[in-house]
């Protein structure tokens, strides 16, 4: 247990009972602060923080039955080996001890035959915490010498855009959009992915600003605005820069500050001439004039907020579109402005100490990058010299959330792929392990948390015991360290001694972390960050190499990438769609995009009974133009497929998506649904930065069941 020794200095004894406090671990910008009752040592009741000023008291749908989770009958409770073929089902006890032992003696000789780097880590979104993520995926692997994962599923490109282009992940407070005039919601969708952000914006239009969502769904946001645009997905960028066209045209842009804060407004200007209206409009879908209303709009009331996510940035051109998107505040002079500018990230304001966290000078030199997209083509055979001979999984499900799930599971199935999982629960993934590990859920385990959407850390105290035999991630790493023989006393900490450890490195060059102790983080329920200045960019500084919001970024150029804000849609599949042999006509096929599901984060939470429930059978929806012509109406079972695989879906007609798209959202375990997933029909193609995802870049045909069959 990682913090047996330590005391719980935030408990309230009340009668019997005691109240821990903690943080939400999930992949959501929220971070909400939770307090857990716990009674002779059993969690009986979660709720929010009350005095959390973003979490305000409640948890959202998905989390408020936690509890269910961490006492859900099919957690893993004690490590097992595979017998029978790799992914029969068929498992046998073992201890601890001969778990770690067979890991020991299977690595040892893959490390003789094949050197470190054949041992592969995959990790991701399970936990955010500071301990339980980003300290364990790094230093037991950096002292092994693994291959490294290139963590890129998520929102590589966008984090990369964003920072070519200011500098910096700063984004202004929630609170902030109160000041707004105008909020353009773009290619996001709070309502589900950033519920405790809401209240603010309904707070922001209450008091008369305007709400516009862009997206090519009318997602549970989009209901909630006065005005909702839906392009044809891929199409932001050239949106943008329509947008600017029309700014540019009507002598809306802010000259004075376009000349004092950017470099390459010139250039940035001559290549807005190949965007306009006309072009823009048959590039979008969208009506023409509505491009021009949504200009004036931004061009004509301030403050104007735009408030982006990563859904966005998930398709071929997805880094290009927030470059160009980036570029909108600094056309209207707006970066800086309280209620205005660019809500993208929180996360650059506490970047942890690199080196307390990855010990870099005391490992050997670091492995080689494995792009986590390309998982199944790494598996079978993409990445040699080495081959990856061992996969070692946890706080990720790449089986149900990785694209192009037939290649993973192939990869998976391969007889000399030494696999081991650490998991709560046997996950699709955990079906192919050789060996799986029982994990400890947020409440049985010690973390810190920082959040990517608001400016308060949250630490989370161990409330219960670990069930069973249950190991954190952490702890996992510090026996498989004693087992290798490492004697490092980094190897050796308890979680707190490794918050206690990235803080102090941290403080010494980050100004928010000032006064900030383990000490009052263990006490305080919810502790903020001393960010300066408070409206990001109002000191005029923007961290980029030339000071200024780079329209024009040598160092992209240096990269062989566009320099300046630009579209290219002559990419718009990676080719593997040749591969389909279906008898239908190739132009026939719909942009399927597969945003996030309202009860499940990711796979996470989507085997409880209670949600699974609440978000009813998998579904797709379609326009009633593109169900008319293919003769399916809803409540049809149809086949939703192309050349990396099928899955099939019962069909929702609604005009809630536009013509030409289809949405079904994602995180669906196979296993509990016929086998199959969104993601078997998702291309592991990488976008066009930072190595990026493109899970919305994905064309399907559709065929009704029992329509006909495939000739293959
Ligand atoms: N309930 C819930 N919350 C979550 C998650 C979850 O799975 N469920 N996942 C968490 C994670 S890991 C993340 S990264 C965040 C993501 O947070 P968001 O980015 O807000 O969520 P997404 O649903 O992935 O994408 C947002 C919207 O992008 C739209 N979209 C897709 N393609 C395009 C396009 O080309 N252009 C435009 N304009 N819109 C497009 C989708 O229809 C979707 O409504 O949410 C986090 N929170
Ligand atoms: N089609 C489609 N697919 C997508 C996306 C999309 O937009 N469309 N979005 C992508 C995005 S944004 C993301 S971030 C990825 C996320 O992909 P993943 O990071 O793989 O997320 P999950 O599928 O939720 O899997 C997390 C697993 O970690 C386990 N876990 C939770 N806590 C712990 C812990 O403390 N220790 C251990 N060992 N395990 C733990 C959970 O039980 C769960 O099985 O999915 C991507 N997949
Ligand atoms: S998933 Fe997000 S909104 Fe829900 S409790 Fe966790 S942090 Fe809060
Ligand atoms: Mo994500």
């Amino acid at each position: 247990m990682d913090s047996s020794n330590t005391p719980i200095l935030n408990e309230v004894a009340a009668g019997s009972q005691r109240i821990v406090s903690g943080a939400c671990p999930h992949d959501c910008p929220d971070t909400c602060g939770i307090v857990t009752t716990v009674e002779n040592g059993r969690a009986v009741d979660i709720a929010g923080v009350p005095e959390h000023p973003i979490t305000q008291g409640w948890l959202c749908a998905k989390v408020r039955p936690y509890l269910d989770h961490v006492y859900h009958p099919d957690r893993l409770t004690h490590p097992m080996r595979r017998v029978g073929p790799k992914g029969s089902g068929h498992w046998q006890q073992i201890t601890w001890d001969e778990a770690l032992d067979e890991i020991l003696e299977r690595w040892l000789d893959i490390i003789d035959d094949f050197g470190a780097e054949a041992i592969l880590p995959y990790s991701y979104s399970g936990t955010l915490g500071l301990v339980q993520n980003v300290v364990t995926s790094g230093r037991f692997w950096n002292r092994l010498g693994a291959s490294r994962l290139q963590r890129s599923i998520c929102g590589a490109a966008a984090e990369f855009a964003v920072e070519a282009t200011l500098g910096a992940r700063w984004s202004p407070a929630y609170e902030a959009v109160l000041s707004s005039k105008l909020v353009i919601i773009w290619g996001h969708n709070p309502v589900s992915t950033a519920p405790h952000f809401m209240p603010f914006l309904l707070k922001a239009r209450r008091n008369g600003a305007q709400i516009v969502v862009i997206d090519p769904r009318r997602t549970r946001t989009a209901q909630k605005a006065d005005w909702h645009l839906a392009p044809l997905p891929g199409t932001d960028g050239v949106l943008a820069l329509g947008l600017a066209h029309i700014i540019v045209e009507q002598g809306q842009q802010n000259e004075a500050w376009l000349l004092t804060h950017t470099v390459g407004w010139s250039k940035y200007k001559q290549r807005l001439a190949e965007y306009p209206p006309e072009r823009v409009a048959a590039l979008t879908g969208l009506p023409a004039e509505n491009i021009y209303g949504l200009a004036q709009l931004y061009g004509q009331i301030k403050p104007g907020l735009i408030k982006i996510a990563d859904g966005l940035n998930r398709n071929l051109n997805g880094g290009q579109a927030v470059r160009a998107i980036c570029a909108l505040p600094a056309v209207t002079g707006q970066y800086g402005q309280k209620g205005a500018g660019l809500a993208y990230s929180n996360s650059g304001y506490l970047a942890w100490d690199d080196e307390a966290i990855n010990k870099w000078s005391q490992c050997p030199p670091p492995g080689r990058w494995v792009n986590m997209n390309r998982l199944g083509a790494a598996l079978l055979g993409e990445v040699q010299d080495p081959p990856v001979k061992s996969l070692f999984v946890f706080a990720a499900n790449p089986a149900a959330s990785s694209p192009n799930t037939g290649k993973i599971i192939m990869g998976l199935q391969r007889e000399d792929l030494f696999t081991v999982v650490h998991e709560l629960f046997m996950t699709d993934t955990a079906d192919y392990a050789d060996i799986v590990l029982p994990a400890t859920s947020q409440l049985e385990q010690t973390d810190l948390h920082k959040a990517y959407g608001h400016r308060y850390l949250g630490y989370n105290h161990q409330a219960i015991e670990p069930l069973a035999e249950c190991k954190s991630n952490w702890e996992l790493m510090t026996s498989l360290a004693q087992k290798m023989g490492f004697e490092e006393p980094w190897l050796r900490q308890d979680a707190n001694e490794v918050i206690d450890e990235v803080l102090s490195a941290t403080s010494v060059h980050n100004q928010a972390l000032d006064g900030i102790t383990i000490t009052k983080l263990q006490s305080e329920k919810v502790v903020s960050l001393n960010i300066q200045p408070a409206v990001p960019f109002s000191d005029d500084y923007f961290p980029t190499p030339s000071g200024k919001v780079e329209l024009h970024s040598a160092m992209m150029a240096e990269e062989g990438l566009d320099p300046l804000p630009g579209i290219n849609l002559e990419v718009n599949d990676d080719g593997s769609l040749d591969q389909l042999n279906d008898p239908v006509d190739p132009a026939a096929s719909l942009n399927l995009i597969s945003g996030a599901a309202h009860h499940f984060v990711n796979s996470s939470l989507a085997n409880q009974r209670g949600l699974i429930i609440r978000e009813g059978q998998p579904f797709f929806e379609i326009h009633p133009d593109d169900a008319a012509v293919r003769g399916i109406d809803t409540g049809d079972e149809v086949i939703v497929e192309n050349g990396r695989g099928w899955l099939q879906l019962k069909a929702i007609v609604t005009d809630a998506v536009r013509p030409g798209v289809i949405a079904s959202p994602k995180g669906r375990w196979q296993k509990l649904n016929d086998g199959r997933n969104v993601n078997w029909t998702t291309s592991e193609a990488l976008a066009d930065m930072a190595g990026q995802s493109t899970f919305h870049s994905n064309r399907v045909w559709l065929r009704r069941v029992g329509e006909y069959d495939v000739v293959s």
